[in-house]
């Protein structure tokens, strides 16, 4: 039998606000080691604000929430604040899906909606390298 792959998907700002692009190009790189990423493209640094307009918005949501729905572990990049992960993130916590949140206070205080989830785990960090250890410890905690 195959060895157990998980799948990830990860969750950051698009339409938002594509500055923090490199930091999720590498925690996608990093959650790659372990497992299947479904949203690679949210690390694009090509998927610009006025890319990706081969799909239409519907077609997007219905195919993100699929993709989220067959995930195993949610893990969203919350310090830009975005309409779409807060919404991915509230879909996580209905599917019952866990979800971890990396944050970085210093720019940007994190929603009560989010920090006083009890679905949603937060990774405070300013450097990010230190943030993906801790990453990767929770998820050995829930399972992978
Ligand atoms: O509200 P936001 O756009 O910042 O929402 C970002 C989140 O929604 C990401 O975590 C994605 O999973 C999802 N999302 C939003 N827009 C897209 C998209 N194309 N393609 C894939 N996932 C998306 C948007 C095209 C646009 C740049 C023209």
């Amino acid at each position: 039998m195959p060895p157990f792959k998980r799948t990830y998907y990860f969750a950051g700002s698009i339409r938002a606000g594509r500055e923090d692009v490199d930091l999720y190009q590498r925690i996608i790189a990093r959650l790659k080691q372990s497992g299947e990423v479904l949203t690679e493209h949210v690390g694009d640094y090509s998927l610009s604000l006025a890319g990706q307009t081969q799909f239409d918005d519907k077609f997007i949501h219905d195919r993100d929430l699929a993709w989220l729905r067959s995930s195993d572990l949610v893990v969203a990049e919350t310090t830009r604040p975005s309409l779409g992960v807060g919404y991915e993130i509230a879909m996580a916590t209905v599917y019952q899906i866990p979800v971890i949140a990396l944050h970085r206070p210093e720019d940007a205080s994190l929603s009560a909606m989010l920090a006083g989830c009890r679905n949603v785990t937060v990774i405070e960090y300013s450097d990010l390298e230190d943030a993906l250890m801790r990453l990767d410890g929770h998820m050995e905690g829930i399972g992978g």
